[in-house]
């Protein structure tokens, strides 16, 4: 029986999807993106699943698209993506937009190198917590690309125009520690200290109203090219709804009565 190249555990509202090819880094095959983008859709529709976790098995996170799959380059019979055009298509970008868009909060959970699309798969994650020993490389540009997986927009927005510019042209190493140092990812932490950081953070996430969670993510991300005006507006609109939700209340009520609040996504 052959491996399946992405594991899902679940723990109680916590959902971990680890890349399952470590000896090529975890790099992305068309079978495996057949894996992945099911178990996010998964993930998106358990009611139980709270903050879902994407990390790495072995000593890569992931290196992007595997430069040898033969579903890249069109000539492999039972996937029809008809080349590189086709796959970042009919693969990165409904990855990315899944990731972007999920109902919960996402965290990379980057335990060593990520490499091209796999560095933009973390970026397009909510929270990108990384060993000390990994590294971000936009790698694009030294097999002769441009930047995917949402890269070109993430990019700018998280490290300004001169560094995103800097690591997509160059395709240089960026050490975990410089990435935190720059904003482009939330943190780095000693390499034996990751995956307890990574699951006291979800744990954190999991006590939260989800649903407020997600739509400032949403409200951020779209006043990104609104003016101020606009960007109040939007505030304005997502603040009746959720002042009407049940969670507001608890919250409200929990504050008061000096407990912890118990949230439903309601
Ligand atoms: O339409 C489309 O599909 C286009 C989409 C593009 C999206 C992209 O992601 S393009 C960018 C693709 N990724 C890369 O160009 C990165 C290539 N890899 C590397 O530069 C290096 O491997 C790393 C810097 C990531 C890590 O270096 P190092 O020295 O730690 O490891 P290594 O020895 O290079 O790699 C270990 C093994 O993984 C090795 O296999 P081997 O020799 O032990 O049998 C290597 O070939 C394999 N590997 C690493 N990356 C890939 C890969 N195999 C296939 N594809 C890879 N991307």
């Amino acid at each position: 029986m052959t491996e399946p190249t992405v594991l899902v555990t679940s723990d109680g509202a916590l959902r971990t999807l680890t890349l399952n090819r470590p000896d090529s880094l975890n790099a992305l095959t068309a079978a495996m993106h057949d894996e992945l983008l099911p178990a996010l859709q998964a993930a998106a529709e358990d009611c139980a699943t709270r903050v879902v976790l994407i990390t790495g098995a072995g000593r890569g996170f992931c290196a992007g698209q595997d430069l040898s799959d033969p579903a890249m380059l069109g000539a492999d019979p039972d996937h029809d993506a008809g080349g590189v055009g086709d796959f970042v298509t009919r693969y990165y970008l409904p990855l990315a937009q899944r990731v972007r868009t999920m109902p919960v909060p996402v965290i990379a959970v980057v335990n060593g190198v990520a490499a091209g699309a796999g560095s933009n798969l973390a970026l397009c994650c909510d929270f990108v917590l990384a060993a000390r020993s990994a590294s971000f490389i936009q790698a694009f540009s030294r097999i002769g690309l441009v930047p995917d997986c949402g890269g070109t927009w993430l990019l700018p927005r998280l490290v300004g125009r001169a560094r995103a510019l800097g690591l997509a042209l160059t395709g240089d190493k960026l050490p975990a520690e410089e990435a935190e140092r720059m904003g482009l990812i939330w943190r780095c932490v000693d390499d034996a200290a990751l995956q307890g950081s990574a699951r006291a953070l979800a744990a954190e996430l999991a006590l939260l109203p989800i649903r407020a969670l997600v739509e400032t993510r949403q409200l951020i991300d779209a006043a990104m090219p609104m003016d101020f005006g606009a960007a109040l507006a939007q505030e304005a609109a997502s603040q009746q709804l959720l002042g009407r939700s049940a969670d507001f209340a608890e919250g409200v009520a929990a504050f008061f009565a000096k407990r912890a609040p118990v949230f439903k996504d309601l």
